[in-house]
């Protein structure tokens, strides 16, 4: 996924505005637009993505965007698969910050959004005339599921550009079918785009390995037969996932006999 900005009819007399672009689809979304699909009325800049693209932070000063209506840009947050923005840099009554926020960074998870802030009214008894730096939690709701199929309508249309993919799936023929895919955060379209195992082939403690991603939460499962009844255990604690190497050492006592491994992931709370 690509963010940027740029006027919404390349002429000057109309306001920047937030745009994305899925890497797969290539089909432009403006993202700076009211739910109801009202581009912002003044300029909106500074777009950050979450990893998997879903959550755009920006600052805009479009009062159909959660903004005041004054000059001052707030930070808001558009939950792309929910189709919702959501006002950030605002006081405990909901009201827009009462000056300028602004620099917003987003987590990889995509649930924290931190920025810069003028604003006075963010934080009770804060009068010192200084910026500050907040930190803001994202409420993320169910995303759309039109054809409830299991895949959020936004993930398909990112990764195939319409509604048509089905859960069970591989078009990729990675082994993993696109519901599994989605849940791993993994691409449903490259092969090499997989969440497997992989274990270390020498040295003890033994060591397994996979590619994490931001946003999914592991938990490694173990049992000592492979059949239809396997009861599986979890295998020390839950990992949360970062985009990269991740791997976690076996406990010497189950590094002997029979074990067999799997590895569990789910969405972060
Ligand atoms: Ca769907
Ligand atoms: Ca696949
Ligand atoms: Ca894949």
């Amino acid at each position: 996924m690509i963010a940027y900005v740029r006027r919404q009819d390349r002429s000057l007399g109309t306001p920047p505005q937030v745009w994305a672009i899925p890497v797969a689809t290539r089909v432009e979304e403006l993202v700076s637009r009211s739910p109801s699909g009202v581009p912002g009325s003044t300029e909106s800049r500074g777009p950050r993505l979450s990893a998997d693209g879903r959550f755009v932070t920006y600052r805009t000063a479009a009062p159909e965007l959660g903004a005041a209506g004054n000059p001052w840009p707030q930070v808001v947050v558009t939950d792309r698969y929910a189709g919702t923005t959501a006002l950030l840099s605002r006081a405990a009554d909901g009201t827009p910050g009462s000056s300028l926020s602004t620099l917003a960074q987003i987590s990889g998870d995509g649930r924290w959004v931190a920025f810069t802030t003028f604003a006075d009214t963010l934080l009770a008894g804060d009068h010192n005339g200084l910026g500050d730096v907040a930190i803001a939690r994202v409420d993320a709701s169910a995303p759309a599921d039109s054809d409830s199929d299991g895949l959020a309508d936004g993930w398909e249309r990112d990764h195939f550009g319409s509604l048509d993919a089905t859960a069970s799936a591989d078009p990729d023929g990675d082994g993993q079918g696109n519901a599994d895919e989605q849940a791993a955060r993994t691409s449903p379209r490259h092969v090499e785009s997989v969440l497997r195992l992989q274990i270390s082939p020498e040295g003890v403690p033994l060591e397994v390995r996979w590619s994490g991603m931001a946003g999914v939460r592991y938990q490694l499962e173990h049992a000592t037969h492979l059949n239809a009844d396997s009861s599986w255990t979890p295998l020390g604690d839950p990992v949360t996932g970062y985009t990269g190497a991740l791997r976690v050492s076996l406990p010497t006592a189950t590094a002997s006999g029979s074990l067999f491994l799997r590895l569990a992931a789910q969405p972060t709370p």
